[in-house]
């Protein structure tokens, strides 16, 4: 009898039933919220449905830890500057498997299901591919059952929002946790210390050992917040935790002696800015000393807690290689090196050799960029202030290394030079992307091309020295959020004709190339498409007041505004568009909307004027009577993970139009490919893997390749000389020149123009001609809706290699070796049992 109401309890609490998540809603807004309807917001509503279902995942939460525990399972610590996790809300109902079940209860309570997922303000905490592809790896790991532990930044605010002001970007704060943040769960019990600045002191032991200690100058506490992550229909809960700065409990107790209460609340507040935002990229960084600090304030506390649960577990620390592999996600954890070895000797006693070893088996690093500009390097001077212990760690690790390298390269000083972990050009710097490379058992890049350019350039020193330890791992993305979620009549369909066994396995895709021929599925597939472009023409009337016509081609380039993704070679084709529409040469048959959207690096003032141009482009051309019915540009501002899932599956075309050899991998490819578009793009990145997996006669295919980029250059490249040689080229300048978009002020868009006709770093007008011939074959494909439709379907069949699900089995089975645990769930009966134990 007494058991009874408890049981009820539990599961009223956990029910997955419609009338079960209810109840648990206005409990939640009466309980939590402390609201009644007359009084409550949307955000109330929605905080009250978070509240709803996070109940529902917290007993799959309890229940993986308790199977991780038990098993003492090796784990992937995947350690990350971003996470670019987008709206939680949506995905987890989709994991749970209770998205229309809940969908129903609120209409059925009254309320617009749509407008609370609208209220979530989405945690922003990275820049674009690195941080999501960051946030679809711990997707995968969840579905596929591998205990995982995602290590990052609580930044409090995140990236910047973008609103367009007369053309420009205008930045505002990201204020992501205003109204607190349902998903997360505060752990200050596993607080952990980290230290900066300040001195070292060698002494000998008793044993005539050396050893060292630091004597910081400043000590900053981490409080690491969980969100669990969900896998897709199993019961795996993995966590993400995410670290924010506090001022140690006693702040800077001298300077209060003193009387100084002002200053040291002063102390409180700069140790908390260590956690305040996260940096935008494509920014010099060099010298940006928060940023560094930043850095190893998350590795700190995420090796510290990686040695707290070996404690937990019994597991001895020799064994720390064992317990995790820990990936660095880019060169921005990659302290973690000289940071494990420094716990290991100094904290833990053990002999250099020996946690070198260890230190060695348990990091991985991936590289994502071939930009020389942004690889990481610290000035020495300044990263001896900030982390004076590392330094010395640091060089040891540099002459021990040098040592070695010098056996195998006799001789070849500069050679050495290149390897060294300093750069000793000038200027002294500390090349954090060397130090991974040493301090890890492997290295890779994320497609095949950038692995391949790593070896031969960025990287080949190292190669040269350990071919072994380099793979290429291509990228991937969640077909979870990136179909299911962002395109739900696509889903519908496609699991009508094949089954739904594609969301856990995405080369089932490969099933509809079987109906390709089927006039019933082809027509629904056109349908959906159509129904997608008519919701987002919707969507932009209402956020923008704009009207886009859904029976044209929709033509869509977004992803960060940067000079070698070229943004600016797509809108000088819409210009000569707009020329060729306006004096009847051969006007383009069918009518397009191009779609542009992403954001700027707040000083990487090129970028924001490239902004600035395809907004002053698409307030002349939409005005224009003559061209208005087959001509529209429309830059859609935020281009954030909500926009995205909007904007892909809406897109027929989709532009990948990097310079070749600049563009690491991508990962929007894959989005537009996976939701039915076409490509336009270059021999670039995983566009190379795209073309070769739906075939080179579904793919539009333009431009030089690297190896003739390369050879561009190296024999004298002359922008000017292009242009001269392609009258249509040099009326699109002269028009942009001329003021026409700009109200007669012939300046604004000059230092663009200057650059592109002086250096043109990125071979814009070297590629224009070939890209303009490519939009016309497009243009002529897309006239013929049957051939148009086939190649979408065909698209989407042959992109299963592009889940991260097949990305992260090949981390796993190369890298991490780390297998699945599945879990069972447990009850609040099962945990009442132990506790009366
Ligand atoms: C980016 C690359 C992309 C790649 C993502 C994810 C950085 C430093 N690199 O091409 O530019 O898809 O990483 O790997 O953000």
């Amino acid at each position: 009898m007494s058991a009874q109401p408890e049981l009820e309890l539990q599961a009223e609490r956990t029910s997955l039933s419609k009338e079960a998540l209810k109840r648990s809603f206005l409990d939640n807004l009466f309980y939590i919220q402390g609201k009644f309807p007359a009084l409550a917001t949307r955000v109330d509503y929605y905080m009250a449905l978070a509240y709803t279902v996070r109940d529902r995942m917290l007993q799959r939460w309890i229940s993986t830890a308790a199977a991780y525990t038990a098993k003492g399972s090796r784990t992937v610590a995947y350690l990350s500057a971003e996470f670019l996790m987008g709206p939680h809300l949506g995905n987890n109902l989709l994991s749970l498997g209770i998205h229309d079940e809940v969908r129903q209860a609120i209409g059925e309570l009254g309320l617009n299901f749509d407008e609370l997922l609208a209220q979530e303000d989405e945690p922003g905490l990275g820049n674009g591919g690195l941080g999501r592809l960051a946030a679809c790896y711990l997707d995968s790991l969840a579905t596929l059952e591998i205990p995982a532990l995602g290590y990052g930044i609580r930044y409090e605010f995140g990236i910047f929002q973008q609103e367009i002001a007369e053309g420009w970007q205008v930045e505002r704060t990201d204020k992501w946790l205003r109204y607190g943040n349902p998903w997360e769960i505060a752990r200050p019990e596993w607080v952990q210390q980290v230290k900066f600045g300040g001195r070292t002191e060698h002494s000998l032991d008793e044993h005539g050992r050396r050893s060292v200690r630091w004597l910081p100058g400043r000590i900053v506490n981490g409080v690491p917040y969980d969100t669990p992550i969900l896998g897709y229909g199993n019961n795996t809960a993995n966590t993400l935790r995410l670290w924010r700065a506090e001022a140690p409990e006693a702040f800077d107790v001298s300077t209060f002696n003193r009387g100084d209460y002002y200053g040291a609340v002063q102390q409180k507040i700069t140790s908390e800015n260590l956690s305040k935002i996260l940096y935008p990229n494509d920014e010099q960084i060099q010298g940006k000393e928060l940023r560094l600090e930043q850095q190893y304030f998350f590795v700190a506390c995420s090796l510290q807690d990686m040695l707290r649960i070996l404690k937990v577990q019994g597991i001895p620390l020799e064994n720390f290689h064992r317990k995790f592999a820990v990936q660095l996600n880019d060169t921005h954890p990659a302290i973690a090196v000289a940071e494990l070895m420094r716990l290991l000797v100094d904290e833990h006693g053990l002999r250099w050799s020996d946690a070198w070893s260890i230190t060695r088996q348990t990091f991985a690093y991936t590289n994502h960029t071939l930009l020389p500009e942004a690889l990481e390097q610290w000035p020495l001077a300044l990263f001896g202030r900030v982390l004076p212990r590392h330094l010395e760690i640091v060089l040891e690790i540099n002459a021990r290394f040098l040592d070695e390298a010098r056996l195998k390269f006799l001789g070849d000083e500069a050679r050495i030079a290149r390897l060294s972990l300093i750069n000793e050009h000038g200027e002294r710097y500390v090349r954090m992307a060397n130090l991974a490379c040493v301090g890890c058992h492997a290295i890779n890049g994320v497609a095949e091309l950038h692995s391949e350019l790593l070896k031969q350039d960025v990287l080949r020193d190292f190669h040269a020295l350990w071919p072994e330890k380099f793979s290429n791992k291509t990228n991937g993305i969640t077909p979870r959020r990136w179909l299911m979620l962002a395109n739900p009549r696509l889903s519908r369909l496609i699991t009508s004709w094949i089954g739904p066994g594609w969301t856990r396995d995405l080369a089932q895709l490969r099933g509809l190339e079987r109906v390709v021929d089927d006039p019933d599925f082809c027509s629904s597939w056109r349908d959906v498409k159509h129904s997608n472009k008519v919701a987002f023409a919707r969507y932009v009337q209402q956020e923008l007041g704009m009207t886009l016509d859904p029976h044209s081609m929709f033509d869509v380039l977004v992803k960060r505004i940067h000079e070698y993704k070229r943004q600016h070679l797509s809108i000088l084709h819409v210009v000569a568009l707009y020329l060729r529409l306006k004096d009847g040469r051969d006007a383009d048959p069918v009518p397009r909307t191009f779609i542009y959207g992403g954001k700027a690096a707040p000083g990487y003032r090129m970028a924001k004027l490239m902004i600035k141009l395809i907004n002053a482009v698409s307030s002349m051309i939409n005005r224009d009577p003559a061209t208005r019915e087959r001509l529209r540009v429309v830059f859609v501002p935020n281009f954030s993970v909500r926009t995205g899932q909007r904007i892909y599956p809406c897109a027929d075309l989709s532009e990948q139009v990097s310079t070749a050899g600049k563009e690491a991998s991508g990962t929007g490819n894959m989005k537009f490919t996976l939701n039915g578009a076409l490509t336009i793009g270059t021999l670039d990145g995983a566009n190379i893997e795209i073309r070769a997996e739906v075939g080179a006669e579904n793919f539009f295919l333009f431009g030089l390749s690297a190896a003739e980029v390369a050879a561009l250059k190296a024999q004298g490249y002359s922008p000017a000389e292009v242009c001269r040689t392609q009258p249509q080229l040099q009326e699109v300048i002269d028009l942009i020149a001329s003021g026409f978009f700009a109200r007669g002020d012939s300046e604004l868009f000059r230092p663009l123009l200057d650059s592109l006709l002086t250096h043109d770093p990125y071979l814009v007008l070297a590629d224009f001609a070939a890209y303009a011939d490519c939009q016309r074959v497009v243009a002529g494909a897309y006239a013929d809706r049957d051939r148009w439709t086939r190649m979408s379907i065909l698209n989407v069949a042959r992109s299963g290699k592009f889940s991260a699900d097949r990305a992260v089995r090949e981390y796993l089975d190369d890298i991490w070796g780390a297998a699945p645990v599945p879990v069972r769930l447990i009850s609040q009966d099962d945990i009442a049992g132990k506790l009366l134990q």
